[in-house]
């Protein structure tokens, strides 16, 4: 399995889901197979790529679902059941190079290794595939997809007060500057659905037109980023919001939060930032 190697551009971008996977699991956000990245590689792959590639003659894989903004699209996907951990110390036997068919109806397995048959894209992939439609559909610029298990959010949803997505990025906003800096259009929340079903991504789906990162109640979150570390950092930046909140709690008091009066001048502050 040698797909890092066809080109620089895709050989870094390997690099850089490796760097984020060890993140993930160092943060304790992605026990066991936890998590799941992918990253649509197409603007990389050149016509000499693409003609190796067809002629290896990939297995084709069907989907529940219909893709037609990414027929022809390469993306790299994490493998199913594969730990983060391993993923950041063995990248070419923990994550695959997919190409989404011409009819946008399947993918085909790129590079396939028959001694590693179980080496499958991510259980997620319906997800990550239909928010990477909605992202080249509407000419976004965002190219990846990180899924994790944040701790600090997944506890946040335990508390019913904050399965409101309007309550909890209040909470998240009022305890750090930065939050509101950085992730200015807040979180989206998905009340709890079952994890991989066409209904989850469905629901993410909607969410991500306003968001850049969407929780998913008592699982974790979703977030695109133009690369994985965009995306990372939006979590991270969420995650030490979250914290924070515990925090203070742990120490037996309630937080004061930053007053709105202070929100509206770092949401000020966050234009000025984008323009
Ligand atoms: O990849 O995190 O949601 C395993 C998961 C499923
Ligand atoms: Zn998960």
């Amino acid at each position: 399995m040698d797909f890092r190697n066809l080109n620089e551009d895709i050989f870094r971008v390997a690099g850089e889901m490796s760097e984020v996977a060890s993140y993930l699991w160092q943060k304790g956000w992605a026990e066991r197979n936890a998590g799941n990245m992918s990253v649509n590689i197409s603007e990389f792959i050149t016509p000499e790529n693409a003609a190796a590639i067809a002629n290896d003659n990939p297995p084709f894989y069907s989907l529940p679902l219909s893709l037609p903004a990414l027929a022809g699209n390469y993306f790299l996907v994490t493998g199913t059941g594969k730990r983060m951990r391993d993923i950041a110390r063995d990248f070419d036997h923990n994550a695959i190079l997919i190409r989404v068919s011409d009819d946008g109806n399947g993918y085909l397995l790129i590079k396939y290794d028959p001694s590693q048959p179980n080496l499958m894209p991510t259980s997620e992939l319906p997800s990550h595939l239909s928010i990477h439609e909605q992202l080249v559909t509407e000419g976004k610029r965002e190219r990846t997809v990180v899924h994790t298990h944040p701790n600090e959010l997944v506890s946040l949803t335990h508390i019913r007060d904050y399965c409101d997505q309007e309550a909890l990025n209040n909470l998240l906003w009022g305890m750090h500057p930065e939050t509101m800096v950085v992730v200015p259009e807040g979180a989206g929340f998905v009340p709890y659905l079952l994890t991989g079903s066409l209904e989850i991504a469905e629901a993410t789906l909607q969410k991500f037109k306003h968001h850049q990162v969407v929780v998913w109640e008592k699982h974790g979150c979703f977030a695109i980023g133009k690369d994985v570390f965009e995306a990372f950092d939006l979590i991270d930046t969420l995650a030490k919001s979250a914290l924070i909140y515990f925090q203070c709690r742990t120490a037996g008091y309630q937080p004061e939060g930053l007053t709105q009066e202070q929100l509206a001048d770092l949401k000020v502050l966050s234009e000025k930032f984008k323009s």
